[in-house]
């Protein structure tokens, strides 16, 4: 990958639709090595940046849609499948090299050169890598990116992927110059006003199954409509949903416009929601997966729930 990348003069940088601070933190950590490097380097993403990641260095320069190319090769950043790009999929399929850093196994169709490891915790760790082996000086904003991606894929050193190499690391971006007690609060305790009624108006919803091992909320697009958030202003309120006391498994589910509904799925422990998502045509990791439908939300639901049931054994 660092080989791929040296050869290229420019470099179009694409991340994941509803963007997290991995996808985002790592593509601007590659995007700032890249530029310092010599080369061009532009970073898009199908959506806009989230409200709380934009203290990220340079988020003003995530663009929708790619510049003026040509660009020598396409790196692709902790999405698993093309599908993922949503509509940049054909500029990156139109590109002549292809290159895939991440930590979900990757479809088949993704890119010549790859560097997965799907024990990573985030993929800035993996960028952290390719960055040793280009020989980057790790600065305060590439540190501040890359801690960033760290930070929020185990949420806050909070999940069971939170590993000693991971506290490590961490230390060593701190003392990089990035900021841990800025990035903590810019990620988690900067929500926007909607996001907080729509969290709301999710969590008036909570249900549970009998044996109390399912739970899970909805949102109707009505929600959306009155609360004036939008799909990414729902990220994060599934953990609500999961930290209720004996929930094996979280939902939420979105109707984000009529007959589309968004599927996010989360468990403890060895319960795995990848299978249960894979099994309703998504995808993701064992502890948080997700799939949408195009369908109404009591269809989704009701399909969704029946597969928990054929999965787990749980009982509705
Ligand atoms: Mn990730």
């Amino acid at each position: 990958v660092a080989a791929a990348l040296q050869g290229a003069s420019s470099v179009l940088i694409g991340t994941h639709v509803n963007p997290d601070g991995d996808t985002l933190g790592s593509a601007l950590a590659l995007l700032l090595a890249l530029e310092r490097a010599g080369k061009r380097a532009e970073v898009v993403c199908h959506d806009t940046v989230p409200h709380n990641l934009r203290f990220l260095p340079r988020w003003e320069d995530v663009h929708q849609a790619p510049g003026v190319g040509p660009f020598d090769v396409g790196v692709l950043v902790d999405l698993e499948g093309l599908s993922r790009l949503a509509s940049l999929a054909p500029a990156f399929k139109a590109l002549p090299s292809l290159v895939t850093i991440d930590h979900h196994i990757p479809s088949m169709e993704l890119g010549s050169v790859r560097f997965v490891d799907k024990h990573a915790a985030s993929t800035a760790e993996l960028i952290l890598r390719v960055l040793r082996v280009m020989g980057t000086p790790i600065d305060a904003d590439i540190a501040t990116c890359a801690l960033t991606g760290l930070v929020t894929d185990t949420g806050g050193f909070r999940f069971p992927n939170t590993r000693p190499k991971h506290l490590v690391l961490a230390a060593k971006l701190v003392r990089a110059g990035a900021n841990l007690s800025e990035i903590i609060t810019e990620a988690y305790e900067k929500r926007a006003f909607r996001a907080q009624r729509v969290l709301g108006l999710a969590l008036s919803t909570l249900e549970r199954s009998r044996d109390g091992h399912v739970v899970w909320a909805s949102l109707r697009h009505t929600d959306f409509i009155d609360s004036g958030a939008t799909d990414p202003d729902t990220d994060g309120i599934v953990n609500y949903v999961r930290a209720v006391d004996g929930a094996d498994i979280a939902i939420l589910f979105r109707e984000t416009r009529p007959n589309r509904v968004r599927v996010s799925l989360r468990s403890h422990g060895t319960v795995n929601v990848a299978e249960i998502a894979k099994a309703l045509g998504g995808g993701g990791h064992a502890n948080a997966a997700g799939c949408s439908f195009e369908t109404g939300l009591d269809d989704a639901r009701r399909c969704t729930l029946a597969e928990v049931v054929r999965w787990t054994g749980f009982s509705l």
